[in-house]
């Protein structure tokens, strides 16, 4: 019996059998959410600074009435709605009600300048979009085909409607398209449904262990998988609690660990850089747990947080399009450099170094994209991660780089070529190439090599081109001029041959 164990069943509770697990029991996220609610209405659910508690009643009957809205505004299940905001109680009420009725919810990062929202807005083709920045919206509803785009705040102020009814959506519809960049053309809508979101929640609350007392500090943005699936629907699948934090601050996330008593932090790795370095960091031993994720988290990271809270950070690995893969495990050892090993549900194998997955947390594909769905797939429903490791002797997975061209900076993706064509459009750059290198902050820093198209262009002029017309995180913060690019015989840039001093 035993060699059926599957490798996750290591991430399972006591008394949990792995040949009766169902992720999907619950059927989806919001029909799970209705019955925390309804079970125990009382009990906290999010706290904004500023605004204070929301009790799960509280978040029933305002998700409730923005989905009267939205539907007396005529949409309905499958249409897609823009969302991108910073963090607050009426976002998250805004999110919800979108998923109990059945719409799509497709996240915008707040940091997209026009040309990055406009290829969103017009390839999903939405009917509505909730933002909290008025220029935002414009510039989706300069783009979005069909109707005039309805555009809201994230209090969704329409006339209110009667609520059809809700939490209606099954496992195999559709509920969210997260844009990714590719490495080739522009960024491509990983469909996700309400199957994935779910399984992927379930798995993580398993794995995790976690539960209604717990009490979650999330200052990432509502706009990724990270914050949105790990973070907001992990603590309403939990029955938990969480502080939802609009910025990053180190000082104030540790006022409010101590205010709220919080057990768990989720974060990148730049976020756990910061803490190290705080004065304060010691207060974290009063966390239950601290996890990591979205990039690899340095080891001298890890050991500096160990020795000065007591804590061994959890390291897990996830993507947008298959939410959480692996992760070391809350008992038994977690190993600094590794990503642990698969979630519950999740099925691993290594295809000449890259990573492929496949469990119900995978995505089924990209939207209104057969070609790219067909290529990141391997036969047998394999998902091809473009992400290559290792495993060691006990099964521990190991990052040991990328098939893919990408930068990972600060938790956030950059794909070089889309930095690339952007300052190729500038006159006085003839050629260029951008390569991550190495941050201890950022994890990587975007560096662009660039060949001038005769006297070399005043380097502030050329930065603010980029900062105009790229998100903050994408742009350049360092800038080398040469005379050529290394290539190889067939005209290919060696990136890997690229570094040097910074301007
Ligand atoms: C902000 N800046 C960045 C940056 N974030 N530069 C490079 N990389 C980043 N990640 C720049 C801004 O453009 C600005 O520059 C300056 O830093 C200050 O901006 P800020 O907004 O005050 O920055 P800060 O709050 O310090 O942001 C740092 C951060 C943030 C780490 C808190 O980047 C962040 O929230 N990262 C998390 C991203 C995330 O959620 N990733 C999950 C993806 S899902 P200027 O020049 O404009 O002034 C995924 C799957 C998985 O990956 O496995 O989880
Ligand atoms: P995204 O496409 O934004 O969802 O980013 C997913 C990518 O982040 C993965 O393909 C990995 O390259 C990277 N990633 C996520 N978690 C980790 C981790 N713990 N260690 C290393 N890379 C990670």
């Amino acid at each position: 019996m035993s060699e059926r164990r599957p490798a996750w069943a290591v991430h399972l509770p006591d008394g949990v059998d792995p040949a009766a697990l169902d992720l999907l029991a619950e059927r989806s996220l919001p029909a799970a959410w209705a019955r925390r609610a309804a079970a125990a209405p009382e009990r906290p659910v999010l706290f904004q600074p500023g605004r204070g508690w929301w009790a799960r009643a509280e978040l029933e009957e305002a998700s409730r009435r923005v989905a009267g809205r939205l539907h007396r505004a005529g949409l309905r299940a499958g249409d897609r709605v823009l969302s991108s905001a910073g963090s607050s109680l009426e976002l998250a009420a805004a999110h919800l009600a979108a998923l109990r009725l059945g719409l799509v919810v497709v996240p915008v990062n707040t940091a997209y300048r026009e040309a990055e929202v406009a290829h969103i807005a017009s390839d999903a083709e939405p009917r509505a979009a909730v933002v909290d920045d008025g220029e935002r919206g414009a510039w989706m509803r300069r783009v979005a085909p069909g109707e005039p785009l309805l555009v809201v705040g994230p209090e969704v102020d329409l006339p209110d409607g009667d609520a059809p009814e809700l939490d209606g959506a099954g496992p195999g519809d559709l509920a969210l398209i997260c844009y990714t960049s590719g490495t080739t053309g522009k960024p491509k809508g990983a469909m996700l449904t309400h199957g994935n979101l779910l399984a992927g929640a379930e798995a993580i609350r398993l794995a995790w262990r976690w539960g209604e007392d717990d009490v979650l500090l999330l200052a990432l943005p509502l706009f990724h998988i990270h914050g949105l699936g790990n973070g907001l629907h992990g603590t309403l699948l939990a029955g938990g609690a969480a502080v939802l934090l609009p910025r990053f601050d180190a000082g104030e996330l540790l006022d409010a660990a101590r205010e709220h008593a919080a057990t768990v932090l989720f974060g990148v790795p730049t976020m756990y850089a910061r803490l190290a370095a705080s004065p304060r960091v010691a207060e974290l031993r009063a966390l239950r747990v601290l996890v990591s994720g979205s990039a690899p988290l340095p080891p001298t990271v890890f050991e500096r947080l160990a020795e000065a809270t007591g804590q061994r950070v959890l390291e897990r690995y996830g993507m947008t399009e298959t939410m959480m893969n692996v992760s070391n495990p809350y008992e038994g050892e977690r190993r600094p450099g590794t990503v642990g090993l698969p979630l519950p549900g999740v099925e691993l194998r290594l295809d000449g170094g890259e990573i492929l997955v496949r469990g119900p947390n995978v995505f089924p594909g990209y939207w209104r994209n057969p070609q790219a769905t067909a290529e990141a797939f391997a036969e047998g429903g394999w998902f091809r991660t473009g992400d290559l490791g290792s495993l060691d002797e006990a099964g521990y997975l190991r990052i040991e780089g990328r098939s893919k061209e990408l930068i990972i900076t600060g938790g956030y993706n950059v794909y070089p070529r889309e930095v690339e064509e952007l300052l190729l459009r500038h006159p006085a750059v003839a050629e260029v190439a951008v390569v991550g290198t190495p941050s201890e902050e950022w994890g990587e820093t975007v560096t662009a090599f660039v060949v001038p198209a005769g006297a070399p262009p005043d380097p502030e002029e050329l930065l603010r081109f980029a900062a105009e017309r790229l998100a903050g995180f994408k742009r350049p913060r360092l800038l080398h001029y040469v005379d050529a690019l290394p290539r190889n015989a067939l005209g290919k840039v060696l990136k890997h041959q690229l570094s040097g001093p910074a301007r």
